[in-house]
């Protein structure tokens, strides 16, 4: 079993490759779920729902959100009843937001509800969510705390912000599937996701970093220089008060002692990294990423 650490974007870039050259069933992603938001009385997990997509292979890989060529129709009722909602959620996505918001006002928890979904989607990758308990980004700003969808979608990252934490009810430890899965896993990769507002919420759910610690990792870098390929992951790192490259990068997982990838164009080094090139514009140089680092996971 090869595990990701994952957001909704970098991440299943490179699982789009990897699932070219390993079986399904051999992939487990544990993901971030402090993008996640309730709506229109349903229960978005963008992360969650892109991994769903993305290996039933129905995702709209233009956006790396949503279902590829759905309608809007719900959405645009909504609007011109005079209801905005915060994300333009497509009418098939929306099927498995109004299932997941069922089964959590039931009781079940995240894992199970994700489990669910990925039976009737027919994914069999395990996609498991990095915590059961509510875990949601915030963003400081002048005029006060804001959720991170808030902030990125209603604002388009246009408001300036001081700080980054995370609001939770209840201490975000992790689950027994992800610890065990993580037990189970022959390398841990964590991939080119945002580190401030996709891995290291991951990383922060009690538990991930104990079972994480002496196992083979490796990281791969979202940035290129001091910009990231894409997404507000630079002036989030700002905000945190942390370097917007791949040196600031590294120094949030080094703990973990991590084989580390950097972008072949990087001009910022770090010491040790190896060097690919990790822009994966099409699936094919998703799967020349991937066949490195497999090569890596074999060769040691
Ligand atoms: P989100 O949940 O949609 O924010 O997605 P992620 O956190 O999974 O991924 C966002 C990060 O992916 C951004 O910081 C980008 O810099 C990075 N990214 C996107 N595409 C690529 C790529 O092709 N190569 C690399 N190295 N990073 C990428
Ligand atoms: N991102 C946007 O920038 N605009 C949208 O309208 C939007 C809708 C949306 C609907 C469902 C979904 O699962 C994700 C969606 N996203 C949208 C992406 C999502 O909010 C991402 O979490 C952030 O864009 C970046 O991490």
């Amino acid at each position: 079993m090869i595990t990701f650490l994952s957001g909704g974007t970098g991440t299943p870039k490179l699982i789009w490759g990897m699932r070219t050259l390993q079986d399904d069933t051999e992939i487990a992603v544990v993901v971030n779920t402090a993008e996640d938001i309730w709506m229109s009385g349903n229960h978005i997990s963008p992360d969650i729902d892109t991994l769903i997509y993305l290996f039933t292979g129905i995702l709209d890989t233009t956006t790396w959100w949503g279902i590829r060529d759905d309608t809007f129709s719900t959405h645009g009722a909504l609007r011109s009843l005079g209801y905005q909602e915060i994300l333009s959620v497509g009418d098939l996505d929306r099927a498995t937001h109004i299932i997941r918001g069922e089964l959590l006002r039931m009781g079940e928890r995240l894992t199970t509800s994700t489990k669910i979904l990925c039976q009737r989607y027919g994914v069999t990758s395990q996609i498991l969510p990095m915590t059961d308990i509510p875990v949601e980004t915030m963003v400081t700003t002048n005029t006060g705390d804001m959720h991170f969808q808030d902030f990125w979608v209603k604002h388009q990252g246009m408001v300036p912000i001081t700080g980054i934490h995370r609001k939770f009810p209840a201490l975000p430890v992790t689950t027994p599937e992800v610890r065990s899965i993580l037990k189970d896993s022959k390398a841990v990769i964590i991939g080119p996701s945002n580190p401030v507002t996709s891995i290291m919420p991951i990383l922060e759910c009690p538990g991930v970093r104990e079972e994480l610690i002496g196992r083979p990792v490796i990281a791969c870098s979202p940035f290129i220089g001091m910009k990231p390929v894409s997404g507000p992951a630079g002036v989030l790192m700002k905000a945190w008060g942390k370097e917007p490259s791949s040196r600031g990068t590294f120094e949030l997982y080094q703990d973990l002692r991590p084989v580390f990838i950097q972008d072949i164009r990087d001009e910022v080094e770090v010491a040790g990294s190896y060097r690919f090139d990790t822009l994966m514009k099409n699936q094919e140089t998703s799967r020349e990423l991937a066949g490195h680092i497999l090569e890596i996971i074999n060769n040691g």
